[in-house]
């Protein structure tokens, strides 16, 4: 699919005007439960995402305190791809740990 959208030029002109469209975001977003250890919530956020232990952290708190925390933005497809490995790999260990995802306004 081409990201560029050719738009009818108007009357008196020759070019056609073109605007580029940026593809959308999408979040990913940590989702707090009761269950999972937060050292684990750290150990993915740093192994899935990048993060260092002090960005991490961070991110694990903040999730705790208010039920959800934004972790990345990403396109479509690999927000969805990291949300799937992470709660995966949760899932695994035997944690309810829940990654979603979810347009940028
Ligand atoms: N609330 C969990 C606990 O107290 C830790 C935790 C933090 C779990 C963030 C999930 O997204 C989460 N063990």
């Amino acid at each position: 699919m081409s990201d560029t959208v050719i738009t009818p030029g108007t009357k008196g002109r020759t070019k056609p005007q073109t605007k580029t469209q940026r593809p959308r975001l999408h979040k990913v977003i940590l989702v707090n439960d009761d269950f999972t250890p937060r050292e684990f919530v750290v150990v993915v956020l740093k192994s899935e995402f990048r993060m260092n232990e002090e960005r991490a952290y961070a991110v694990m708190l903040t999730a705790h305190r208010r039920g959800v925390c934004v972790v990345a933005v990403f396109t479509k497809d690999v927000a969805e791809t990291k949300a799937t490995r992470a709660t995966d790999l949760a899932r695994s260990k035997g944690y309810p740990l829940m990654f979603t995802t979810e347009p940028e306004e």
